[in-house]
């Protein structure tokens, strides 16, 4: 092909867009305008389409509202006011003369405007950024001989749930990947009442005391004069309170392991943190803690690539939940529960249940499989169903109550609490995402946006006026008559509250060698990016309060003396179950990245159906888009990069094409590194840096010889596509190469 300059591309581009090449007047249609019809009558009234959206007789959960669809937007086909009259001219407002001022007449402008400025409303005070979608829970009837909550007693009974994930920190607009602890809130429509479970991805958490939250996110939220840092604990506020108040000092270390990054909410656990008490039909009760396991496993970015992705795609959790949802790729997690007898102590194994800063490790108390939940709609409008949903500690069925934990206690006023800004009133339950499935018949009334038309006189019980409604239920929700402690009121925690450091140190024990180098790395990012001296020594005291290898490896990135511990560090036994690394998972919904060309897509269609037919998403990523003879490209060298992909195939070593200027060297017009595309060495580079597993076969194998990279761990060669595919599936069992990353610790 005779190579073209850039311009020449350029006109040939323009060209094809316009038709004959005519130059465009405005106002005047040259001959190669496109014509487009538009629409503005419908030949007949039609029905309203699926886009439009039905009218809402049905909750965005499924449940009937029993509302007139008249009571409800988007019918017809015809543009309407908000009162149902119908429009000519949308496009202009009503003026005195066509160059004259707007006329306060207007309604429709006024309607239409007012509304746009109304349309934002509060963003949640914490958990801002978040997704959520909706899905299935069925119980596997293994907790029946412990809760009367049916939802969870009942063999096989489903449940319709929605969940939310979220960081906690950022606003409602900042990136997903952040260094940051994740919600993970469910709510189950369950048919004895909702129940939301409102937990995190980490079990436990900063502050043992509910009265210090406001101040532990004042300090991790942005510095209050300039708004910055979004989205970071890597200021001098967070480190100031978590190094002051050392109780915090197992919830950070949990943000610093690579738990703070996860790879996908598909690939978090769920945890419940607080313990929880449920009660049987015969009045039985134990302590328990929720876990959510994924099927996936528990897998997370490195920090390069959680960098990489706040830029190159800040949604990059949102989409990857979507998109699975969509590709039928169904999320899965197993709710799992800890079960403790309920004895006055509240304790077990010596560990004080209501403290939250602590776990039993699983070595201790296994997980229990109760039941399973699938993700499987996503919103039809995110407003709606993301951003309306409340969930509430106090939102619990008969067969779960709460315990004296105080955070938990805490959280119990909280949540209600903040729905009343957020959600502008008292009525939010109504709101159609928050409609319990279960019937209503409660004696609140009135209020702002009251949607409810309440029938009968009488909302008070006893009544005489409305026969007696609502009666009161035999088999309604159990507070369990726990005992008090008859003990002066008092501020303060009990005496086992005080141990801040042992379980970190559990922790930190846990890891592997390549997992404790990451903690490491993150502790030095984070406190290197702090400016107060005090807060750096401070911080470095607890961590040699935790490990003096910890302690000394930061202080050494910090170039500051390691102090010594000011407690004798305790013998732990390591959790093995806390490391994600040394097991193997399913692949199922990972994404291959599969680099084409023009000359190279032998056998790309072939492993395209394997991987498919493997449970995963195949990507083609090819010079241009469009297609390559039949196979349909999905990223080109412009739109991909590393961090989508799990693993890389190579079936061409694509040479940066003729008119592709840009691939070239800006200055010199010369072809990329080794005379591949160098955003081709890019993708390669990354995912090598990254520990992905990496397969070439073809011109693809050649290249990974001539870079050097066929003698890596995780980089395969193959004379066939099948053959590199199995051995890169292979590897992907186990998330990634970890013999790549160098170890500076054991
Ligand atoms: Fe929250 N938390 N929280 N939190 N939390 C909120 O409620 C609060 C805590 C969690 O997707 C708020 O509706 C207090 C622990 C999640 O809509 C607010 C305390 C855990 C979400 C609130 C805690 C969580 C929230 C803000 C200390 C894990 C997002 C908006 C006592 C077990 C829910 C809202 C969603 C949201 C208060 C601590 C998880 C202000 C006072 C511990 C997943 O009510």
């Amino acid at each position: 092909m005779e190579a073209r300059t850039p311009a020449e591309v350029i006109k040939d581009a323009v060209t094809a867009v316009t038709g004959d090449g005519k130059p465009e007047i405005p106002g005047k249609p040259g001959s190669g305008t496109p014509t487009v019809a538009e629409p503005t009558e419908p030949a007949a009234p039609l029905p309203p389409s699926h886009e439009q959206g039905q009218p809402d007789t049905v909750t965005p959960t499924g449940v009937p509202t029993g509302a007139a669809p008249e009571a409800f937007a988007q019918q017809g086909a015809y543009l309407t006011t908000a009162q149902g009259t119908r429009l000519r001219d949308t496009d202009h407002s009503l003026k005195a003369g066509p160059r004259g001022p707007i006329l306060l007449q207007d309604h429709h402008f006024r309607e239409k405007i007012t509304h746009f400025d109304h349309e934002r409303i509060p963003e949640r005070v914490v958990h801002a950024r978040g997704a959520g979608a909706h899905g299935v829970f069925t119980s596997y009837g293994t907790a029946a001989g412990l809760t009367r909550a049916g939802f969870l007693a009942a063999k096989g009974k489903e449940t319709d749930v929605f969940v939310r994930f979220s960081t906690v920190l950022g606003s409602r607009g900042s990136a997903d990947t952040v260094r940051d602890t994740r919600g993970f809130a469910t709510k189950f429509y369950t048919d004895e009442g909702t129940f939301d479970l409102v937990g995190n991805n980490m079990p436990v958490f900063f502050i043992q005391d509910a009265i210090k939250f406001p101040d532990i996110i004042h300090a991790g939220k942005w510095h209050p004069d300039r708004e910055i840092p979004q989205a970071q604990s890597a200021h001098d506020t967070f480190w100031d309170f978590v190094s002051l108040h050392t109780e915090a000092q197992h919830h950070t270390m949990w943000n610093m392991s690579d738990r703070g990054i996860p790879r996908s909410y598909r690939t978090m656990e769920g945890f419940g943190v607080h313990t929880f008490r449920l009660v049987n039909d015969s009045d039985e009760t134990v302590l328990v803690k929720f876990h959510w396991k994924p099927k996936l496993g528990v897998h997370s970015l490195v920090w390069e690539e959680a960098q990489l992705a706040s830029g190159v795609d800040p949604d990059f959790h949102r989409r990857d939940l979507y998109d699975a949802i969509e590709a039928g790729a169904y999320p899965e997690w197993e709710l799992g529960l800890q079960v403790f007898p309920d004895t006055p102590e509240e304790t077990f194994a010596g560990i004080d249940l209501l403290d939250p800063t602590k776990i039993v490790p699983e070595e201790l108390a296994p997980v229990q499989p109760v039941g399973k939940l699938v993700l499987n709609r996503t919103p039809t409008n995110f407003h709606a169903e993301v951003e309306q949903v409340a969930f509430h500690l106090g939102h619990l069925p008969p067969g779960i109550d709460v315990t004296n934990d105080p955070l938990l206690q805490g959280r119990l006023f909280s949540y209600l609490d903040t729905q009343l800004t957020r959600l502008a009133g008292p009525n939010f339950h109504q709101i159609p995402i928050n409609r319990p499935h279960a019937p209503v018949n409660d004696m609140l009334r009135d209020g702002f946006h009251q949607h409810a038309v309440h029938g009968g006189v009488a909302p008070y019980r006893p009544n005489s006026l409305d026969g007696g409604n609502p009666f009161p239920a035999e088999d309604g929700f159990v507070d369990v008559p726990v005992t008090v402690t008859e003990a002066p009121k008092v501020r303060d925690l009990p005496v086992s509250f005080k141990d801040h450091y042992t379980q970190v140190r559990l922790f930190w024990k846990s890891m592997s060698a390549v997992e404790q180098e990451h903690i490491i790395r993150a502790y030095t990012f984070e406190l290197g990016k702090c400016y107060e001296q005090a807060i750096k020594e401070r911080q470095l005291q607890c961590l040699a309060n935790i490990d003096p290898v910890l302690c000394a490896s930061v202080a050494l990135g910090l170039g500051l003396p390691a102090p010594k511990p000011t407690i004798e560090l305790p013998e732990v036994t390591p959790s093995p179950v806390l490391s994600q690394v040394g097991r193997q998972w399913p692949a199922d919904g990972r994404i291959i990245g599969i680099v084409v060309d023009e000359t190279d897509i032998k056998d790309a269609d072939e492993v395209r159906e394997a991987i498919l037919a493997a449970g995963m998403v195949p990507l083609i990523i090819a010079p241009h888009g469009g297609k390559i003879d039949s196979l349909i490209v999905q990223r080109t060298f412009a739109t991909a990069r590393s961090i989508e992909f799990d693993a890389l195939l190579l079936a061409a070593a694509p040479v940066p094409a003729p008119d592709a200027f840009v691939a070239r060297d800006e200055k010199s017009g010369a072809p990329g590194t080794a005379g591949v595309d160098p955003r081709v060495n890019l993708l390669i580079d990354e995912c090598w840096r990254h520990a992905k597993a990496i397969g070439g076969w073809g011109a693809g194998a050649q290249l990974l010889r001539d870079t050097g990279l066929d003698a890596s761990p995780g980089v395969v060669v193959h004379d066939t596509a099948t053959g590199v595919l199995a051995a890169v599936q292979k590897l992907m069992a186990s998330h990634r190469v970890w013999e790549r990353f160098p170890a500076t610790v054991g």
